[in-house]
């Protein structure tokens, strides 16, 4: 006889949701496996991954998810998980439509008994504001006693190759006891990291927030010394690395061209903006995100003031932008300063150039070498391997007078003692 696997339903397969229906497959769920991109369902249903990760490449292969766009298939789920993006608009406020769209559809098809489970980052308070009325409205059951409401917010890495979906530590809070019983129990049954149950919702929301939003003043932290050091002399990243030899009490991060990704860009704006509408203004979050969203326009300026050193200007400058994705070796290149310093350079009147081999669709060079072509100065903004790799003959052989290092990854007195303008970000 089948062995009669219990069922969860991931609703969004992307960096979050897809990882995690691997890993209940793995562990013996029977998983089905909703998203609205039907290219996207069409892929898993191949066993082909639908982005560039190689452990997700590995897994697919043998896994027995059922993908599908039809929200029906979730009734005959036990658990629900719900791990859909949840962006900013334009103006910084959180972007809900994702998440109603998928409580609508969640709502509809809801069954009593059900666990509803939330990992999608939201500001705190939004479990209860606007996922519970939607499912109760929509599926006339009754949260806490037809069906029930977890939320523990998503803790993926990307890239990551110590932490992963199955050993990172999680919290979990709800709305009463028997949903968080059951929430914990669930997890407890896929992952082998630590399970925190949480005082409510509210709490569990709020850790998400809290911990993306320390990275980021911490991050502004640094990005404030590295532009106070550059006028002081001092290399920034030496002063840190000293720093982080106390054993305790100081955690580094490191200066850079900004600040990208859907995480640590986007949370703090939940906070910020929750807060505000209950009558606290996050003044200090609030300036930390204006520090890291200044620095592509510290990078680009260090290359117009490196450029004058060379009598070269900017105006009609043939500039190579050096990295797309976000961070180094994944291809995301959600809110990545990239496009900012891109956007920069167009203002000035340069000619620009692109390349990232993780995102092929958007660079104007197919090849490291056709874009440092006639370039006369370039600008890493992402520290993939393969750009840290480059020697500084290649940038002299190119013709590139000029080097902005906006991670910080290149050996700085090497392209200093064969003539070329290096600047870091405070370095
Ligand atoms: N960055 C800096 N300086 C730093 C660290 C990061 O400028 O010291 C920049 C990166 O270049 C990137 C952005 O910040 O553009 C975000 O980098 P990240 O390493 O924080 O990468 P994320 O966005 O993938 O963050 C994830 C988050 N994980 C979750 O939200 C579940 C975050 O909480 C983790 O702290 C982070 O990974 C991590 O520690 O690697």
């Amino acid at each position: 006889m089948a062995h009669n696997r219990e069922t969860v339903a991931i609703i969004g397969l992307g960096y979050v949701g897809l990882p995690l229906a691997l890993l209940a497959d793995k562990r013996g769920y029977k998983v089905i496996g909703v998203d609205n991109n039907s290219e996207k369902v069409e892929l898993l249903n191949q066993h082909i991954a639908p982005f560039a990760n190689a452990e997700i490449a590995r897994s697919i292969k043998q896994s027995t998810i059922e993908a599908t766009c039809d929200f029906n298939a979730i009734k005959k789920a036990s658990t629900i998980i719900i791990c859909v993006p949840t962006p900013i608009h334009e103006d910084n406020t959180p972007n809900l439509e994702p998440l109603k769209d998928a409580c609508k559809n969640v709502a509809v098809a809801l069954q009593r008994g059900q666990l509803v489970i939330v990992e999608s980052t939201v500001n705190p308070g939004i479990s209860e504001t606007i996922v519970l009325p939607m499912l109760q409205e929509l599926s006339g059951l009754k949260a806490g006693h037809d069906f029930y409401l977890a939320h523990c917010p998503e803790r993926i890495n990307p890239g990551d190759k110590q932490w992963n979906v199955q050993n990172i530590n999680r919290v979990v809070g709800s709305l009463e006891e028997v949903g968080l019983k059951k929430a914990i129990k669930f997890y407890r049954s896929i992952i082998t990291g630590e399970i925190k149950p949480m005082g409510s919702l509210k709490e569990a929301e709020a850790v998400k927030v809290v911990e993306n939003a320390f990275r980021d003043i911490n991050i502004a932290f640094v990005n404030e010394l590295a532009q106070s050091f550059s006028k002081l002399g001092i290399d920034v990243v030496n002063v840190i690395e000293g720093a982080a030899t106390k054993p305790f009490a100081f955690m580094p991060h490191y200066p850079g061209c900004g600040v990208g990704g859907h995480c640590i860009p986007v949370d703090p704006y939940y906070l910020i903006e929750y807060a505000r509408e209950n009558g606290f203004n996050h003044k200090f979050l609030s300036l930390a995100r204006r520090i890291n969203l200044g620095m592509p326009r510290f990078a680009v300026d260090l290359l117009v003031k490196g450029l004058n050193e060379k009598k070269i200007a900017v105006k009609d400058a043939r500039v190579v932008v050096l990295g797309l994705s976000y961070k180094p070796e994944v291809d995301d290149y959600r809110e990545s300063p990239s496009f900012e310093i891109i956007k920069y350079l167009e203002e000035y009147g340069a000619h620009i150039a692109i390349y990232d081999p993780f995102v092929p669709e958007k660079s104007t060079a197919s090849s490291l070498g056709e874009a440092l072509e006639r370039a006369d100065a370039a600008i890493i903004a992402t520290a993939h391997s393969c750009f840290k790799e480059i020697s500084p003959d290649q940038f002299l052989e190119a013709g590139v007078a000029v080097v902005i290092d906006g991670r910080n990854c290149l050996p700085k007195e090497k392209f200093i003692k064969v003539g070329i303008i290096y600047k870091g970000i405070g370095r």
